[in-house]
């Protein structure tokens, strides 16, 4: 399998790693995330990734998982592409969804490891190697370190790499030593940078494209960053990174996620609050980053 999208191009590129969106009952809110996607679109992001972190994976049900990709495709109607992450707690689980995520059209699918068992390295490579076959889309291998409690280091990712139809990385993590021996071992793969705020750094180590939650929030500091680097000015990609990073140090100062859909209810994009057992935010905390989102000119 070779690591393109329909039409050729080798996938890359500033990708939001959208929320899910529920309305005031808890369920599913399908125009919102059609607004946000709509709006993001007409900003210049250039990919979907669906059902990740940010979207609270694993506090939905399969079916609210495969409704949810259904809404994206069809408002992003062709124009970028969609990863839909189908990792899941079994690969039967993970199957379904990635046969489903065919079928609606997207891009690749991505996944990460199976979670909570301490499975050896040989089972969590038959997990991605079932899925690819299942499926017959690309995979990025979904590298989540802090989340999943996996941490393959240069040989396990390695591994996981020369599995066929494995088509790249979702690096989310802040070792960019290990994402630079990937890179120059596997040059025809894709790899994209999972942490919004290694961003510049990444995209000099040889990432191909970011998958990033803050992207839903202020996608052309992404692209301002991007062009910055792409025109050698390194010194100003930097200045924005750092204005970046100083707007996530904001929401990190506590749970992140609902953090992050208060920042895009302020910015005109509620997608609702997080799932429990996430909890809704303190008043305290409101106020400290919607001062934050003041102070850096992403709300008035
Ligand atoms: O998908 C996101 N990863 C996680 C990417 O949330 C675990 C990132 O975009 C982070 O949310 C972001 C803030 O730390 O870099």
């Amino acid at each position: 399998m070779v690591a393109v999208e329909k039409g050729g191009r080798k996938l890359g590129g500033i990708f939001a790693a959208l929320p899910t969106a529920f309305g005031h009952d808890g369920a599913l809110d399908p125009e919102a995330l059609r607004r946000l996607i709509a709006s993001l679109m007409s900003r210049g992001v250039e990919g979907f990734y669906v059902g990740g972190s940010t979207g609270e994976c694993f506090l939905l049900s399969e079916r609210e998982r495969m409704e949810s990709l259904e809404t994206v495709l069809k408002a992003v109607g062709g124009k970028v592409p969609v990863v839909a992450h189908v990792g899941s707690l079994s690969t039967k689980s993970a199957i379904e969804l990635a046969r489903h995520a065919a079928q609606a059209g997207v891009a690749a699918v991505s996944a990460t490891p199976p979670l909570y068992f301490s499975y050896e390295l040989d089972e969590i490579a038959s997990y991605y190697q079932d899925i690819v076959q299942s499926c017959g889309l690309p995979l990025l291998v979904y590298n989540i370190p802090a989340f999943s409690g996996r941490n393959f280091g240069i040989q396990g990712l390695t591994r996981l790499l020369n599995i066929p139809g494995v088509l790249g990385l979702k690096h989310t993590s802040m070792n960019l030593h290990e994402m630079e021996r990937i890179r120059a071992a596997f040059p025809a793969k894709v790899i994209f940078s999972g942490y919004d705020e290694i961003f510049v750094a990444a995209t000099a180590l040889g990432a191909d494209g970011m998958i990033g939650s803050t992207v839903n929030l202020m996608p052309e500091l992404f692209i301002a960053m991007r062009t910055q680097i792409r025109e050698g000015n390194i010194a100003e990609a930097q200045k924005i990174q750092h204005i970046v990073n100083s707007i996530i140090e904001g929401l990190a100062d506590g749970s992140f996620f609902p953090a992050l859909k208060y920042a895009l209810d302020l910015s005109g994009f509620s997608c609702g609050a997080c799932r429990k057992p996430f909890q809704p935010l303190s008043e305290q905390r409101k106020t400290a980053i919607a001062a934050r989102l003041v102070e850096y000119g992403l709300i008035k």
